[in-house]
């Protein structure tokens, strides 16, 4: 199969959009589904290049996710962590013993001058992941939130502050001048576009910051279709309820459909918030109602299923227009 043709690009961040790509790894052939994952999260720390929502996807995927965090490894030991405590060295960010072969292998071969998509590839094959993952550039963006304590670093605002700080705004440092991966650039031949269950500020927005992906959203023929990250008012993991209401969104999927705007075509709506269909459906954008939540893989599944009819059904429908 040529590059993207009549593939799935999802577009992810953190663990709900890990588990829609679960769920989508399971109904579509390996070689039909490319996850592009948020990098602006990643940081330096403990001289190591970390990447965490890569990681998410990356451990999902690969079936050895921690399924209580949602980061992390299942099953993991937190000898280095204990030791380090003792030291006295940092640990408010965890790591553990086999999260950390990921990043000190990470590591290893991005200073052999390895790129990150390169990296990524060989320790997704490693893992036993059969679909592509690959991060949304390789040069280096990073997340930056002024809240009304002032400009914060992502992962100190996010883990070092519990997300507490109220937001103002945020940004993404050198994403105006980040090359994109080809993927982003290049959406012609697509099934379809899906965009996660994902924070939409702080894992879908820096992939749209990058230079030429919203023209290329804009270019493609293929249905964009957004999944709920907002359940009853609330977020099903995460800040993102917190930062609709703090940046003077509506704190509602409906808030996150007129965010997304005319970037897709169809929204998938929790059933517990059929109430918002017709809302959404002035905005101009077509609504799916289902249930999203997603606690077995099962439920991965069935999401994934749906959600890939509802592309399929807007594509007759665009065709047609
Ligand atoms: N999140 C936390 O809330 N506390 C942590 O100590 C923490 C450690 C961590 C280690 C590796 C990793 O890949 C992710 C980790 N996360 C932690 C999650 C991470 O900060 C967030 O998931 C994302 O950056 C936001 O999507």
């Amino acid at each position: 199969m040529a590059q993207n043709d009549r593939g799935i690009l999802a577009l992810a961040g953190g663990v709900g959009g890990a588990k829609l790509a679960l769920g989508l790894s399971t109904v579509l052939p390996a070689e039909a589904l490319t996850v592009a994952v948020n990098t602006a999260d990643d940081f330096e720390h403990l001289g190591l290049s970390i990447s965490p929502d890569l990681d998410t996807v990356m451990y999902s995927l690969a079936g050895v996710a921690n399924p209580e965090t949602g980061w992390g490894r299942r099953d993991e030991s937190w000898n280095a962590m204990a030791a380090l405590e003792q030291l006295g060295g940092e640990t408010w960010f965890r790591l553990g013993d086999k999260d950390l072969a990921t990043h000190i292998e990470r590591t290893r071969r991005l200073r052999a001058g390895e790129t990150l998509l390169t990296v990524t590839r060989t320790l997704a094959e490693r893992l036993g992941v059969r679909c592509a993952i690959v991060p949304m550039t390789d040069d280096r963006v990073h997340t930056v939130v002024t809240t009304d304590q002032g400009e914060l670093a992502f992962q100190d605002w996010f883990v070092a502050r519990r997300c507490e700080p109220a937001v103002r705004e945020v940004r993404f440092e050198g994403a105006d001048v980040a090359r994109a991966n080809p993927v982003l650039l290049d959406m012609m031949g697509l099934r379809g576009v899906i965009f996660g269950p994902s924070n939409p500020f702080l894992s879908v927005a820096p992939i749209l910051a990058l230079p030429g992906v919203r023209a290329a959203l804009d270019r493609t023929r293929a249905p964009r279709v957004a999944v709920t990250p907002i359940v009853g008012g609330r977020a099903i993991k995460g800040p993102a309820a917190k930062m609709l209401a703090e940046l003077g969104h509506d704190v509602s999927a409906l808030g996150v459909a007129r965010y997304y705007g005319g970037l897709i075509d169809g929204f998938v709506l929790d059933q517990a918030d059929s109430e918002l269909k017709a809302a959404i459906e002035r905005l101009g954008t077509k609504v799916h109602v289902v249930d999203t939540m997603m606690q077995t893989d099962e439920d991965k599944r069935r999401l994934a299923a749906a959600t890939l009819e509802f592309v399929d059904a807007l594509a007759c429908r665009l065709q047609h227009s």
